[in-house]
C-alpha cells in the first residue's frame, strides 16, 4: 500500500452551493461524491477541507459587479458541506474568499496572490511533501489550488474522476494541471 503518511487530501469546495440544485451549481457536481468519500477513508495524515466563504456583499458576486451569482455567503446552508460528505475523516477546514474586496480561487493564496489562507503553513507544520486533490469546481478552484501546491513545492496530484467543472470538456484544464507539473491519477491506484 501506498506510504500516506507524509500525504494530505485536499477537498475543494465540496459545498452545497455547487451542487445540483444550488446557487452556483456545478454540472453532475453530485457525481463526484462518492469518490471523495472513499479517497477520504484513506490514511492520509490530514484530509483538509477548503470552504469558500463569503460575506453577503462579496466582490466576486454579480450584484456587486463581479462574475458569479451570490453563492457561499457566510453561515448559510449554501456554504454548508453537504451531508453526502462524510465528515468523520475531515481533519481541517480552510476558508477561503472570507474578504468582502477579494476573491481567492485557491485554497492557498487569494487572487492577489497576496493574502494566504493559511493553508501551505499548515500542511509545512504537518511535514507534508504530497497532496492529492479533487473536488468543484475543476476548471476553477481544483486547477487554481493545484497550481499553487505545485509552486509551493509539493508532489502534487489531482483525481479527476472526483472533480467536475462548470465548462462541459475537461480537456483543456487537465492539459494545462499536466504541463504544470501537476499528475493526474485514477482512483483505483489508491
Ligand atoms: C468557485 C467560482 C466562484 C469554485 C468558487 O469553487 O470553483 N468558482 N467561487
Ligand atoms: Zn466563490
Amino acid at each position: 500500500m501506498t506510504d500516506l503518511s507524509r500525504s494530505a487530501l485536499i477537498l475543494v469546495d465540496i459545498q452545497n452551493d455547487f451542487l445540483p440544485g444550488g446557487a452556483l451549481a456545478v454540472p453532475d457536481g453530485d457525481s463526484i461524491l462518492e469518490a471523495a468519500n472513499a479517497l477520504a477513508q484513506h490514511p492520509f495524515r490530514a484530509v483538509i477541507a477548503t470552504q469558500d466563504w463569503h460575506p453577503f456583499q462579496h466582490c466576486s458576486f454579480s450584484t456587486q459587479g463581479g462574475l458569479w451569482p451570490v453563492h457561499c455567503v457566510a453561515g448559510t446552508h449554501g456554504a454548508d458541506f453537504p451531508q453526502t460528505l462524510l465528515p468523520e475523516p475531515v481533519t481541517h477546514i480552510i476558508r477561503k474568499g472570507v474578504l468582502q474586496e477579494r476573491d481567492s480561487y485557491s485554497g492557498f493564496l487569494d487572487n492577489d496572490r497576496a493574502t494566504s489562507t493559511g493553508l501551505d503553513g499548515l500542511l509545512k507544520g504537518l511535514d507534508i511533501e504530497h497532496v492529492v486533490i479533487c473536488g468543484l469546481a475543476l476548471d476553477y478552484c481544483v486547477m487554481a489550488t493545484a497550481l499553487d501546491a505545485v509552486q509551493c513545492g509539493y508532489r502534487t496530484e489531482v483525481v479527476p474522476q472526483a472533480c467536475r467543472g462548470i465548462a462541459s470538456n475537461p480537456g483543456d484544464t487537465l492539459k494545462k494541471l499536466k504541463k504544470q507539473g501537476v499528475l493526474l491519477k485514477s482512483l483505483n491506484t489508491f
